[in-house]
Formats: structure tokens, sequence, C-alpha cells
């Protein structure tokens, strides 16, 4: 194996083509809604009906979402990369369980920004799972308050799972960005902690991104597109 240590990060534009919404495009998220309404707590704590109507539709949404070209590729990879004695840690973005409905292996999968399909009581951080809408009503099955969020990472909260995503950036020699677009901190840091180990960068992204400058090696198109090609060239030479 020319490379042993594997970091992939994904963002939306992994999941775009299985019709779930970016967030800076044209058509994004955050040109239809304030991120500062939706994305922060301070907006939760001023609106929390708005704030849980919209997860609610995202989360219903996801129902019917089925992963990609792009999801299949990456589960395919992290399974070999495994069988062939490589660490293999896919980052995601998302909250989205697309790579997991691919086949990707839960213990190599971080979701750093949270995910749709657990809720989470403010009072005593018990973490459940969830299918359907909640309200600020819905009680929590632990404490009994009726203080249910969703759990996900708002701006202004720490991520998931940072000490472990560092660590793995420490130890790569490969680093890959898929369909983000670098405008969002700690993520948007990676590829720079990843060089400073000493890994080789690569990104992938329907266009080059903000943060394309940042990337030894790039390759544009869609992630359905780009992605298995990529895939096969590693497995190639793997
Ligand atoms: C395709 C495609 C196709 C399209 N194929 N590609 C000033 C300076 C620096 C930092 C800060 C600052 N002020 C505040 C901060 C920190 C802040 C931050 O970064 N703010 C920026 C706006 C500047 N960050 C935070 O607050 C974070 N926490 C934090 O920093 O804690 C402190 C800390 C300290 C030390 C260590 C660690 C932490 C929390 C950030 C939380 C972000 N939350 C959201 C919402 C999650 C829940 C939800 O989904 O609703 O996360 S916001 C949103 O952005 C979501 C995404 O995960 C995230 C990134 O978006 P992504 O995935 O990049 O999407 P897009 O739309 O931006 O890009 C899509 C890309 O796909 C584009 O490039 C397209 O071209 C491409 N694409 N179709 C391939 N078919
Ligand atoms: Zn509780």
């Amino acid at each position: 194996m020319t490379h042993r240590n594997l970091v992939i990060l994904t963002g939306a534009g992994v999941s775009a083509e299985s019709g779930l919404g970016t967030f800076r495009d044209k058509d994004g998220i955050w040109t239809r809604y304030p991120l500062e309404d939706l994305a922060t707590p301070e907006g939760f704590a001023r609106n929390p009906a708005f704030v849980h109507g919209f997860y609610n539709d995202r989360r219903l949404a996801l129902k019917t979402a089925r992963p990609n070209a792009a999801h299949r590729a990456l589960a395919r990879l992290g399974a070999e990369w495994g069988r062939r004695g490589g660490r293999f840690t896919l980052v995601t973005q998302n909250v989205d369980n697309l790579h997991e409905q691919a086949g990707s292996d839960p213990a190599n999968l971080i979701h750093m920004h949270g995910d749709l399909l657990t809720v989470r009581c403010s009072a005593c951080g018990t973490v459940a799972a969830e299918a359907g809408a909640i309200s600020q009503e819905t009680g929590c099955l632990a404490c009994g308050a009726s203080a249910m969020r969703p759990n996900v990472v708002w701006f202004g909260e720490m991520p998931f799972g940072m000490d472990r995503i560092e660590a793995e950036l420490a130890a790569a020699d490969l680093f890959v960005s898929i369909g983000t677009s670098g405008n969002v901190y700690p993520a948007a840091g990676f590829c720079e902690l990843a060089r400073m180990a000493g890994a080789r960068t690569v990104e992938l992204n329907l266009e080059p991104s903000d943060s394309g400058h940042r990337f030894d090696e790039h390759f544009h198109g869609p992630a359905s597109e780009v992605v298995p090609r990529w895939v096969a060239g590693m497995l190639a030479v793997l």
C-alpha cells in the first residue's frame, strides 16, 4: 500500500445527488433560511417551534433518501482498506445516515455534526433514537423534562469526536475531502492538520471550492461520478 492511514472528510455535496440539499450552493439551505435562526443555540432558544419544524422536515426527507454511488464507493473502499491492514476513518459533517445505509462500518465513521435520527435532552443529556417529529412538548424518557433538541452541532457548539479526529489526522498519510465548501471550522482546518502530519491532501468537489487552494490534488465533478472513479484508482494500486 502506498498509503496506510486514510482519513476522509465528507460534506453536504456527497449527499446532494441523493436529494438532500446543500447549505451554501445557489439553492442551498442557508440561502433560503437564516443560519442564525436555525443553526445556533440562540436561534433555538428564540423560536424552538421553528427549529423543530425545520429538523422534523429534514428527518422526514431522510426516510426516503437513498445512498448514491459515492456513498457506496466509500463503503467499498473502507472495507477493502481494512482488509489490507490500513487504518480508515470516515469523518462526515452530514447529519444524514447515507454512509451507514451504503454499508460503511459505523466503527470507522464519525458524525462530527451529529445526526438527525437521534435527539438529545437538554436537561439530562440523554440521547434517544427518534424517527418522527418532536416538539417543545416531547418528554425525555429518562428524566421526564420537556427539553428535547435535535442531536446536531450548531454554531458555537463543540463538534463530536474531536479528540479521535485529531488523533487520526495526526497519523494520516492521506487526507481526502469530498463535497464540502470548507467554510466551517474546525472541519475546514483538517486539511492543514493532515498536511502538518505529512499527509498528501486531495479534494473531490463539484467545482473548485473556497478552500481548494489548500490541497495537493483536485478532481472536479459530481460526487456520484468522481468518487467511484477515484476509489477505483485507489483500489487498483492497493
Ligand atoms: C458537490 C455536489 C455534488 C454540491 N458532488 N460536490 C471566525 C473564524 C473562524 C471560525 C469561526 C469564526 N467565528 C466562528 C467560528 C467557528 C464556527 C465557524 O466555522 N463559523 C464559520 C461560518 C466562520 N464553527 C463552529 O462554531 C463549530 N464549533 C466550533 O468551532 O467549536 C469550537 C472548537 C474549538 C476548537 C476545536 C474544535 C471546536 C460548529 C460548527 C457547526 C456547523 N453546523 C452545521 C449544521 C449542522 C446541523 C444541520 O445539518 O442542520 O453543519 S452548519 C452546516 O455547515 C452543517 C454542515 O455540516 C456544515 C458544512 O457545510 P458543507 O457540508 O461544507 O456544505 P456546503 O453547502 O457549504 O458545501 C457543499 C459543497 O458541496 C460545495 O463545495 C459544493 O460545490 C459541493 N457540491 N453538489 C460533489 N453533486
Ligand atoms: Zn432528560
